[in-house]
């Protein structure tokens, strides 16, 4: 899978060569390539942006430049993602639909924001990482490729993704590891049988629990697409 990132800060994205999305991309099942927009300004101090008609505080990065870095990235099948408070929340579900795209181009907003028209030209979906403000739009980037990569091919242990709750709805059952006594607290006995069914059960159980106590509005859903299963337990 191809990530291609717009962005006036590509050095922000140095930490994507760490830890599972280094493996990642060492081992070719994902590609990142990081943009500069500010190598595609034509102005001789590298403008990138500029006040806003109408007036008003801050900046707005001008439309051409935003193109061009654009057109240097853009291929027939690709979809470009514009990550912005104003867009869809990103979920587990748009997560797992992303991962089927052959190649997704990021855009990262600075500033006040873009000049509309070129959004406007190029921008297939706007997405939201959450309804808060930050300084740009590269923290939501690494979120979308983080996220998305864990569902390609081979970047995750086999079983890893499928067996996690979240994909159905859930949170996660707790997790425990030695020593089997810690401060006098110990692993819940049934972890220690070796009976598989029993294990799985119970795990199916506390995240149930731990849904309904931490993330009511997650357990409703749940409940909502799973209604029969629920009532048996
Ligand atoms: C983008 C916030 C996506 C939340 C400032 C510029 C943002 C954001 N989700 N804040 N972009």
């Amino acid at each position: 899978m191809q990530f291609d990132v717009l962005t006036l800060f590509p050095e922000m994205f140095e930490i994507c060569k760490q830890s599972i999305l280094g493996k990642a991309q060492e081992k070719d099942l994902v590609h990142i390539r990081v943009v500069n927009i500010r190598d595609f300004s034509e102005n001789k101090h590298k403008k990138v942006d500029d006040t806003p008609y109408g007036g008003g505080a801050g900046m707005v990065m001008m439309p051409d430049v935003v193109y061009r870095a654009y057109q240097s990235v853009q291929t027939e099948k690709a979809k470009v993602i514009y990550l912005s408070p104003q867009g869809k929340p990103l979920n587990q579900a748009k997560v797992e639909e992303l991962s089927k795209e052959e190649h997704v181009i990021l855009l990262c907003g600075h500033y006040e924001g873009i000049d509309q028209r070129v959004l406007d030209k190029i921008v297939d979906e706007e997405i939201s990482i959450g309804d808060y403000v930050l300084t740009g739009g590269e923290l939501p980037a690494m979120v979308v490729i983080d996220s998305v990569s864990r569902y390609v091919e081979g970047v995750l242990a086999k079983d890893s993704v499928q067996e996690e709750s979240f994909s159905q709805g859930l949170l996660e059952y707790p997790q425990y590891t030695r020593p089997e006594v810690f401060e006098n607290v110990k692993v819940p006995e049934v972890l220690l049988s070796g009976h598989h069914e029993n294990i799985e059960k119970w795990r199916k159980e506390q995240a149930l629990q731990v849904t309904y106590q931490k993330r009511p509005d997650l357990f409703e859903t749940y409940q909502k697409n799973h209604e029969k299963e629920v009532l048996e337990t």
